[in-house]
């Protein structure tokens, strides 16, 4: 598929508002094993039914991803990762024109996904597992969220070490940011993303929250992802499924320190968390 077969011209972040309001982003998990969601949605029909009340909760982007990153996850062949995932997206884009991200860190199914029809591409690898997806991006005109992860989602809870956790995060940031930029990227079609629970402890994953603020240095807008995450799980002694409140007071204070997209499993508490977060928040913005 050539780029320019592929190219979309609008800027799908600035088409949602980014910066007047906090998105909420959805997880779509097309996977049999998702630690949060007990692989519910491994089924096209089933993922594409999720998908459409997920909109209607008010959804302002659908993430997709056939890959688990949960810790110690197998890797996935791209091919298999497509047959997840492609169904999905196309069902989507038959009859809705919600914003549809792909989550997933190799630059060939990103690629497959936007020429499906996908806006964004949520990379986890942050532009570095594959060397492609920086051009793959400025090619096609999607945005792209850059995730920070110590290691792989194989080896990445092996005793994750900072010297300064926040700052180490930026180093890498800045330099995927900068990456993209000379690929030829939009700044304003970048979102950074610490990467909560990839490759951290609990202790530092409470600090990045608590230094959510610091991310902004670097000029483009945060993206944060808590929703159900064990370090949620380690301070309320619950199993995933029982951590929605949990993820609702991170997000209540994300958005206090300057996120911008918020992504979650429980659309419709996200959604009524952030309305009340953005006008406590930005308010006159
Ligand atoms: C795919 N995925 C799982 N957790 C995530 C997070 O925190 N951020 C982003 N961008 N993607 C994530």
């Amino acid at each position: 598929m050539s780029g320019d077969r592929v190219r979309r011209r609008r800027n799908i972040l600035k088409d949602l508002g980014l910066g007047r309001r906090t998105l909420v982003m959805a997880i779509l998990n097309v996977t049999p094993d998702s630690f949060s969601d007990g692989g519910r949605f491994f089924d096209p029909p089933a993922a594409v039914a999720h998908a459409r009340r997920m909109i209607a909760e008010g959804a302002d982007l659908i993430d997709i991803g056939g890959e688990s990153t949960r810790p110690g996850a197998e890797r996935l062949s791209a091919e298999e990762e497509l047959k997840r995932v492609l169904p999905v997206i196309e069902a989507l884009r038959s009859d809705s024109d919600v914003a549809i991200s792909i989550d997933s860190w190799k630059a060939g199914v990103a690629r497959e996904a936007i020429a499906a029809g996908a806006d964004m591409i949520n990379d986890i690898g942050g532009l570095r597992l594959d060397a492609a997806m920086a051009e793959l991006a400025a090619e096609t005109g999607a945005a792209v969220a850059i995730m920070h992860m110590q290691g792989t989602p194989q080896t990445m809870q092996k005793d994750p070490t900072y010297d300064d956790v926040v700052e180490d995060i930026k180093i890498f940031l800045r330099e995927s940011i900068e990456r993209a930029l000379a690929a030829g990227v939009d700044r304003d079609s970048i979102l950074i993303d610490p990467g909560i629970g990839f490759g951290k402890t609990l202790e530092h994953n409470l600090e990045i929250l608590r230094r959510l603020r610091e991310f902004s240095d670097l000029g483009v807008a945060v993206l944060i992802g808590t929703s159900r995450k064990s370090f949620l799980g380690k301070i309320l002694d619950v199993r995933a499924e029982k951590r929605m409140i949990g993820t609702m007071a991170t997000v209540a204070l994300a958005v206090r320190e300057g996120a911008s997209v918020v992504r979650v499993h429980d659309v419709r508490e996200a959604v009524e968390t952030v309305r009340v977060a953005d006008a406590i928040c930005r308010q006159g913005s």
